[in-house]
């Protein structure tokens, strides 16, 4: 049997390679993995045991708001953290009670993303991304949060599905863990993961096609089309939780998109929670993502729970839809 490597052996061995690791990094992910292996413990408990959870719509909530407890309380506990940032709060927290204030990293977090998918034993995620701080003084700044996706410092997700899956990347490549109950630690699956490109998988909700832009619904009529040169007919999956549908296109390629929609006429995703994050590690793997016009990594963030349309995937995926947007619907 093959000795596994943990992450905790592997991010110290990361750190020992590279004279651009700086060393608070690696006790932010570890703290975001207690809190995580908290949330994924949580998660496999019967619906009877939660406080308020008289049907699965307040276990959501409930389960959402646990999640942000938990990274709260561990983030609060790493003297590198100054503020946390996420999309079940309104404002933004400085962790002030640390005195003085010496933390030099922010953390942005989705600390629950897909939570509706709990009704059905769906998969769920956690996502976060790490930045460097901008401000100074006792006080953390918005503009601290405000950071352009290309300023990540680092970036990963926790996957709750059949079996639970870290993926995290510090710039340096991405990497996939999967978590061991016997031994109760992640174990390396997968390192310097690239998108194969093109990719089969298409996710998108197709629901709201007649209110999409026409080059959305173009793509959706090429996705279709017989080339299998170019992985054609693609295959559409959709799990209704961002993070796992990420986690498809990671590991076998294509294409997840959200666009305007009548309901959402600037997108649904969170673009500090969601979508910087999940680019960083597009980017990472050699994949793109794009609001159809422009790199998601360097679009301004004008405030904290911005949304905007997102397209995230294998490179020549994405590069398709791009052209469709600019070239009114043609393919090139
Ligand atoms: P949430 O942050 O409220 O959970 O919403 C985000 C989720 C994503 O995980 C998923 O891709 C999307 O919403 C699904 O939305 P829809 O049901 O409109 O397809
Ligand atoms: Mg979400």
């Amino acid at each position: 049997m093959k000795t596994a490597i943990t992450l905790q052996e592997f991010i110290l061995e990361e750190q020992w390679n590279s004279e651009f690791f700086p060393s608070e990094l690696y006790d932010i992910l570890q703290s975001l993995h207690q809190a995580t292996k908290k949330i994924q413990f949580t998660l496999r408990r019967p619906q009877q045991s939660f406080e308020q959870a008289t049907d699965w719509r307040s276990r959501e909530k409930e389960m959402d708001l646990y999640a942000n407890r938990q990274l709260l309380m561990a983030l609060g506990n790493t003297a590198s953290v100054a503020g946390y940032a996420s999309e079940e709060m309104e404002d933004f927290h400085t962790f002030d009670s640390k005195t003085p204030l010496t933390g030099e990293y922010i953390v942005v977090a989705d600390p629950l993303d897909g939570s509706s998918n709990l009704s059905c034993n769906g998969s769920s995620g956690t996502i976060f991304g790490i930045y460097k701080r901008i401000s100074s003084g006792h006080i953390v700044s918005e503009l601290d949060f405000m950071q352009p996706g290309k300023q990540l410092v680092a970036a990963g997700y926790v996957l709750f599905g059949p079996a639970t899956v870290l993926v995290y990347s510090t710039g340096n490549g991405v990497h996939v863990f999967t978590y061991d109950h016997e031994l109760g630690v992640y174990c390396l699956e997968q390192s310097h993961v690239k998108i194969p490109n093109p990719g089969m998988y298409y996710c998108i909700n197709e629901s709201h096609d007649f209110t999409f832009p026409p080059a959305i619904r173009h793509f959706l009529k090429f996705a279709k089309i017989h080339d299998p040169e170019d992985l054609r007919p693609m295959q559409h999956r959709y799990s209704g939780a961002l993070v796992a549908d990420f986690h498809r296109i990671l590991m076998h390629g294509g294409i997840f998109m959200y666009p305007p929609t009548a309901k959402h006429e600037r997108g649904k995703l969170r673009l500090v929670y969601e979508c910087n994050p999940l680019a960083f590690l597009a980017s990472q793997a050699d994949g793109k993502a794009s609001d159809g016009f422009s790199e998601i990594l360097n679009k301004k963030v004008h405030h904290l729970h911005e949304r905007c349309p997102f397209y995230i995937g294998s490179a020549r995926n994405i590069e398709v839809l791009e052209n469709l947007f600019r070239n009114k619907n043609r393919i090139s």
